[in-house]
């Protein structure tokens, strides 16, 4: 997979790609992660990429001939992949999201500044908008890194047979369950009798509840959408 993130500040994403599992899959050929520097493609001495609203008021917009330039630069390349603009007022990220994105064989990825874009941008130049939660960031910056991370681990080969474990138990729209690990006690606190049992068919038992109580407690809009949590084998 290829994905090209174009951003006014290149040196706030690179270093979150250089470790880990995204390096990992980077380094082994899975995905080509490739950052762009939005200001490359204005042609004044400012590099200007902001400019005032028309109609008044507070803060500044992005222009649109710097993320034509760019986005129709990196098309010239061949593949036109699939242009998503980061922003407040994109579709909510999830993990179904995440997995139809994954799919595609190239993302462009745009970083807009929370103030705003032009709205010709939206609607001739990207292909979708995505947001990563309702909360105000400053930039799509520190979206970019989340979505890039969700997109990448599902890439086939991203993730050792350890690490894609976890990744089906949150596949079934439950939140885990509690994990611990030695000593068997610290400062008192004992970890449950039962993981120390041995018998795996009661601690498979015991993740299962505990997955669906937590799930219950704290993120019951997920047991609607979860599919039957019985456990039940027919
Ligand atoms: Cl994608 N951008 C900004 N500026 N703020 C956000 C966001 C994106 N997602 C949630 N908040």
């Amino acid at each position: 997979m290829r994905i090209d993130v174009v951003t006014i500040f290149p040196p706030l994403l690179a270093g979150a790609f250089e470790h880990s599992i995204i390096k990992r899959a980077r380094d082994r050929g899975i995905v080509d992660i490739q950052i762009h520097d939005l200001r490359d493609h204005t042609d004044d001495r400012h590099r200007t990429v902001d400019d005032y609203p028309y109609g008044g008021g507070a803060g500044m917009v992005m222009k649109p001939e710097p993320w034509f330039r760019a986005v129709e630069s990196l098309r010239d390349q061949g593949n036109p992949g699939r242009a998503i603009l980061l922003t407040p007022q994109g579709k909510r990220l999830d993990q179904s999201l995440v997995q139809r994105l994954a799919s595609e064989d190239r993302l462009i990825i745009l970083c807009g500044r929370y103030e705003g874009v032009d709205e010709r941008v939206r609607e001739h130049l990207v292909d979708e908008e995505v947001s990563i939660g309702d909360y105000v960031l400053s930039g799509g910056e520190p979206a970019a890194v989340v979505l890039v991370d969700a997109v990448v681990r599902l890439q086939p080969g991203a993730l050792g047979s350890a690490e894609s474990t976890v990744e089906e138990s949150f596949a079934d729209g439950l939140l885990e369950y509690p994990q611990y690990t030695r000593p068997p006690e610290f400062r008192g606190w004992r970890v449950p009798d039962i993981l120390l049992s041995g018998d795996h068919g009661a601690v498979e038992r015991w993740r299962r509840e505990q997955q669906i109580e937590r799930t219950r407690q704290r993120r019951p809009d997920l047991l609607d959408e979860s599919d039957d949590v019985s456990g039940a084998t027919t």
